[in-house]
């Protein structure tokens, strides 16, 4: 089946695919280490991927909140300033949509990921405080916006125009960067390849791919990603939706397909990984009977802001027929997993424990 939009091979056992977007598959995951190989990490593409050209692509950043005029960096000028690497986990606000629909019965609209739509990397780039300063932005900014290069998306017959959201002034000078290299290697072409935003701990969307400018602004700035999409809407939410989202909440996942199945009476030694935005996971708790008993599964990683925590659980199933299996992860600022998340009709940020059926036979 043909895969408009994403560059990369999708082999059905790493990525279920939908459209222009690809989810990795948590059972592809096990076994692999801390990142996120390139070839298994998901792809959210509002069109696709454009295949640019570092030898003619460059960066410009313009706007009111400059003290000059716009300046212009090509990609052999980042690349030579001092440049920082940092391990961060980019997700979609979209992940877990799937569960409002199949687990709670909510009516929601948008992509239906299961949890795959999250990954690891090791980023390469230079801080945008950085290019910033040197692009000469004033004390009077208050937004920065990066710009993808790929085509305006249409929604609904009406062009909403480049791929685009505004981040506070603070948060850009803080830890945001333009990485240009992942896992190592130069960005791929599905990930933003020269140059992309990466925000730590932010939803997925305020990492723009394909970077080509950067308006700084002494007026607040808006785009329909931060005004008609990534925001709560719904009955318990104000009318227009309250705060754009920012940060990203508790999740967590077992490397296994939904519907596996264990031989009884043996050891199983039951994986996964738990991430939040908030603060460094710190505990998870794992229940193989529906919820009713709970137990604490063993970290195999230090807890990390910005990252994710694998985990492991052996589980000796005594009878055979249906089960459930669920985790449950807590971070260190004590936000923990809850039974139901409070539905918005886009279905963002889906953090309830899931359900996962098994079969023990
Ligand atoms: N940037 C551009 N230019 N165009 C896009 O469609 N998708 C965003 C973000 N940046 C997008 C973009 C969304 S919604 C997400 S979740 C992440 O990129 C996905 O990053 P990835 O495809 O590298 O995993
Ligand atoms: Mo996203």
């Amino acid at each position: 089946e043909p895969t408009p939009g994403i560059v990369k091979p999708l082999p059905p056992e790493l990525f279920t695919v939908r459209g222009s977007n690809a989810e990795t598959r948590f059972a592809a995951l096990r076994g692999t280490g801390y990142h996120t190989p390139v070839d298994r990490f998901f792809v959210r593409n509002h069109t696709s991927t454009p295949l640019l050209d570092a030898r003619t692509w460059s960066l410009t950043v313009w706007g009111s909140g400059l003290r000059g005029g716009p300046r212009r960096f090509s990609y052999r000028e980042l690349r030579a300033l001092p440049s920082v690497v940092h391990d961060v986990a980019l997700e979609c606000a979209g992940n877990g949509r799937n569960f409002f629909t199949t687990q709670q019965h909510d009516t929601v609209t948008g992509t239906p990921w299961t949890l795959g739509a999250v990954g690891v990397a090791r980023w390469r780039g230079v801080r945008l405080a950085e290019v910033l300063r040197r692009a000469g932005i004033g004390g009077h900014a208050v937004d920065v916006m990066p710009r993808g290069l790929d085509a305006e998306y249409v929604a609904g017959g009406v062009s909403k125009g480049r791929v685009r959201r505004p981040l506070p002034v603070a948060k850009a000078l803080d830890d945001v960067i333009l990485a240009y290299e992942m896992n190592g290697a130069p960005l791929p072409h599905d990930h933003g390849f020269p140059v992309r935003v990466v925000v730590p701990a932010w939803v997925g969307i305020a990492s723009i791919k394909w970077l080509g400018d950067i308006e700084v602004s002494a007026e607040p700035l808006y785009s329909p990603w931060n005004t008609e999409f990534y925001r709560l809407f719904g009955s318990a939410y104000p009318a227009d939706g309250g705060t754009p989202l920012t940060v990203r909440n508790v999740r967590s996942a077992f490397e296994l397909d939904h519907g596996s199945v264990f031989a009884a009476h043996r050891i199983h030694h039951l994986t996964g990984r738990s991430w939040s935005g908030l603060a460094p996971v710190t505990r998870v708790d794992v229940s193989t009977d529906g919820g009713t008993h709970w137990h604490q599964a063993r970290l195999e990683d230090l807890p990390r802001r910005n990252g994710w925590v694998r985990w492991s659980f052996p589980w000796r199933p005594r009878t055979t027929g249906p089960a459930e299996l669920l985790a449950r992860a807590t971070d260190a600022a004590g936000n923990t997993q809850p039974d139901r998340t409070v539905p918005n009709t886009q279905g963002f940020l889906f953090d309830a424990v899931v359900r996962v059926p098994v079969t023990v036979g």
